[in-house]
């Protein structure tokens, strides 16, 4: 520990915290931990599962050197192989004041990866003076450098050729900005909490991210069903509109696992309820989907309506949630706070309130014994609120109001969301704001495993922090049906890799405007490889599942064609997330974490890899059959022929026909595959086999992990 004693200097946002108490730990050979706090007064501190306070023996055999400077302060991590500087703070001042904390770090190299949630139109970052906010927002995609769901502080940093890499995260989760600097340097600015920082060292990307993803929370095992095809829409408006999508889809023979109902299956888009009259036989919906071996999920958001319902009757949910005082509540921490979201007035419910969890969890049962389902898609939990703050609006204090705003949306922290100075059972909205999808994550999984005991279910959350990977999944949220969205989720789908978030894919043919036939073909595609492959749109759009463009169109051809050869290597996309799941792997894998050593990999982004051996070049622009790919270094066989390609380590023109990405197998890996069929439950009944790819030496390895895909193996409870 030591004692930071402030250097005179004119104030920049007043209320200076001075001293600032250093503590450092050395908390595993590859994992350095330093916080910086207020010794004289508690601060308010993340209540994450996986971290909790300075505790145990400090590591030894140590892969890294901590230097401490003085006048002014600065934190050196250097790599003790040899001695390159990795994390340096000395570029810039340590700002420390009530609700303005500002810390700079020189990086080894420019090769910055990760931070979120934002669209990053390229996966490996500009380093050119670019400020990323961080708040959780609800704000459609796009290229403006909005903040957008999830808030996720962790980056990746390759320092050279050898691979050698580090990871840097702050647990943190206050309103902030990350600003990337041509040093190279990135600087975190935050207006709360404390400066929690992790530096982890590996000899490679992806040890880096197995370190980071060991210690925020390893990624849960999705449900083998879960593997398979996603079909959802916004407001499909009835429940015979449901089936005939899914009867066309079961027509074409469409490997196909899963239906969604989105809002529009509710009364009044009201939680818990149905809507008796367009969706009167959603009680048996799920016996129809299971009895062709197919599984329904439902939405469900956390605004509460305030309303009763349409015949008058009283709305149960919202009754019993106002009994037992589960709501956000006013800066009074009595009052609820009212927002307005889908059903019109609402309130919100307080998932860092264990009374909120187990009133949750109650409502979920209550409404499965009514409308049986599958699994849970939890939206709009940034937490999204149609009017700014409140229906009573937000008082002129410092809270929602702070000295320093950072570059959000709107530059107001309130907008579209609640007043920073509503109460939580965690702390003020100010300082938990971020952590509401992340608290709502957590309530939902408790209601799954009440729901399904000794099961592993399905669960995806729109907004995410750091640990969401260990029982979510994520879409990248409401994109297009453009060309510019369709090479957008590449990068961000590598990022969430990076965050532990594997199971993790952008809505194919894109959730707004009306996708042409060709670009819902290619994204059908490249779609098929998504870790988390599901088809959604809204509503009002022209339908875009797969049968909507003709049983005999090339799209339904191609469509049927690619999700075979997903269906087909299921077995080893399950393995994949079994890693993942048990030593933190990436499974939708950046190229250049198999091949760091190859400086052409650094940047790229147009293709990706499942693991280490399956190659991913889609079409991404309209009117091309020809496409730019670059082959690594490495022995590649096309998937459809098996023919041995003769070039490597160089870019190369892939001819793309219509029907066609390019998809290779490496050489030097077994693929365990499974003959297909059009549910997962159909193709687990099936023969398995090996592909077998040489490499070089003609040897070839692999492995395969098999359970029944979806026992939790937990003990089942007596109850
Ligand atoms: C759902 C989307 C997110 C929508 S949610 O996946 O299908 C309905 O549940 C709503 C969406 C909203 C912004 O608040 O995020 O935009 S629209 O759908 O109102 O255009």
């Amino acid at each position: 520990q030591a004692v930071l004693t402030r250097l005179p200097s004119p104030s920049l946002f007043g209320s200076d915290i001075d001293p600032v108490l250093l503590a450092a730990a050395y908390q595993t050979r590859s994992r350095f931990r330093f916080a910086l706090t207020d010794p004289k007064k508690q601060r308010f501190e993340v209540p994450h599962e996986n971290v909790g306070p300075f505790s145990g023996p400090a590591a030894s055999n140590l892969k890294y050197k901590v230097d401490v400077q003085q006048n002014p302060f600065g934190i050196k991590v250097t790599r003790a192989s040899n001695g390159k500087v990795l994390f340096d703070t000395t570029i810039g001042p340590l700002l420390y004041a009530e609700q303005f904390l500002q810390l700079s770090i020189k990086l080894p190299s420019s090769n910055v990866y990760g931070v979120g949630e934002h669209v990053h139109k390229q996966y490996q970052h500009d380093v050119r003076w670019k400020t990323w906010p961080i708040f959780s927002r609800d704000a459609a995609p796009s290229a403006n450098m909005d903040n957008l769901y999830g808030v996720q502080t962790f980056f990746l940093c390759l320092e050279d050729n050898t691979g050698a890499s580090l990871g840097v995260f702050l647990m943190n989760s206050n309103a902030m900005e990350f600003a990337l600097q041509p040093a190279p340097a990135v600087t975190y600015r935050t207006t709360g909490g404390i400066l929690d920082f992790y530096v982890f060292l590996g000899d490679t990307p992806e040890q880096v991210v197995q370190e980071y993803v060991k210690f925020i929370g390893l990624p849960a095992l999705p449900s083998y069903w879960t593997l398979g095809f996603h079909l959802s829409r916004y407001d499909y408006g009835s429940l015979d509109a449901v089936k005939a999508v899914v009867e066309r889809n079961r027509a074409i023979g469409l490997p196909y696992d899963v239906q969604y109902t989105d809002i529009d299956y509710m009364e009044g888009r009201k939680d818990f309820t149905y809507d008796k009259v367009n969706f009167k036989d959603l009680p048996s919906f799920q016996t129809y989907m299971h009895d062709y071996g197919q599984k329904y999920i439902i939405i469900l958001d956390p605004a509460i309506s305030t309303e009763a319902l349409a015949d008058g009757s009283s709305y149960q949910a919202y009754e019993r949630g106002q009994s037992k005082k589960v709501w956000v509540n006013e800066s009074d921490g009595v009052t609820p706070l009212v927002g307005e979201v889908w059903p019109g007035r609402t309130v919100f419910p307080d998932f860092t309130n264990p009374d909120c969890t187990s009133w949750w969890t109650e409502e979920c049962k209550i409404f499965y014994n009514q409308v049986p389902y599958d699994g849970i898609w939890i939206d709009m939990n940034e937490v999204a609120n149609f009017v700014q703050g409140s229906s009573n609006g937000c008082e002129q204090n410092e809270l929602n109001y702070p000295p320093f705003t950072p570059h959000v949306v709107d530059r107001l922290l309130y907008s579209k969301t609640l007043c920073m100075d509503a109460v939580q059972k965690w702390g003020r909205h100010y300082d938990v704001h971020n952590l509401f999808g992340y608290s709502m994550t957590l309530s939902t999984q408790r209601a799954i495993e009440t729901l399904f005991p000794g099961k592993r279910s399905f669960l995806l959350s729109r907004s995410t922090f750091a640990g969401s990977g260990k029982y979510a999944g994520h879409w990248l949220g409401d994109n297009a049906a453009t060309w510019d969205h369709i090479k957008w989720a590449i990068p961000g789908m590598l990022e969430f890799g990076l965050f532990g978030i594997p199971y993790v894919g952008a809505d194919i043919c894109g959730f707004y405007e009306n996708v042409t036939e060709e670009l819902c073909r290619r994204w059908m595609q490249v779609g098929a490889f998504y870790p988390f492959s599901r088809n959604h749109n809204t509503k009002k759009c022209t339908p875009q599942d797969p049968a909507a463009f003709g049983a005999d169109s090339v799209l339904v051809k191609s469509s049927k064609h690619y999700l075979n050869i997903r269906y087909t290597l299921l077995p080893y996309l399950y393995t994949l997330f079994y890693k993942a799941h048990t030593q933190g792997d990436t499974v939708a894998r950046p190229v250049l974490h198999e091949f760091y050593s190859d400086e052409a990999t650094w940047s790229v982004d147009k293709q990706f890899l499942w693991g280490p051996g399956l190659l991913i070049t889609p079409v991404l622009d309209p009117g091309v059959d020809i496409v730019q790919a670059y082959v690594p270094d490495a022995v590649w066989y096309d998937y459809d022929s098996g023919a041995k390609i003769w070039l490597r380590k160089q870019w190369t023109q892939m001819y793309l026909p219509a029907d066609k990405m390019g998809l290779h197998l490496r050489g030097g890996y077994v693929f365990p595959f499974q003959q297909p069929a059009t549910t997962t439950v159909a193709s687990r009944k099936n023969p398995m086999g090996l592909i077998i790819a040489l490499d070089d030496n003609n040897e070839a390895a692999g492995e395969l992990f098999w359970d029944d895909g979806e026992s939790t193996g937990e003990p089942l409870s007596a109850s």
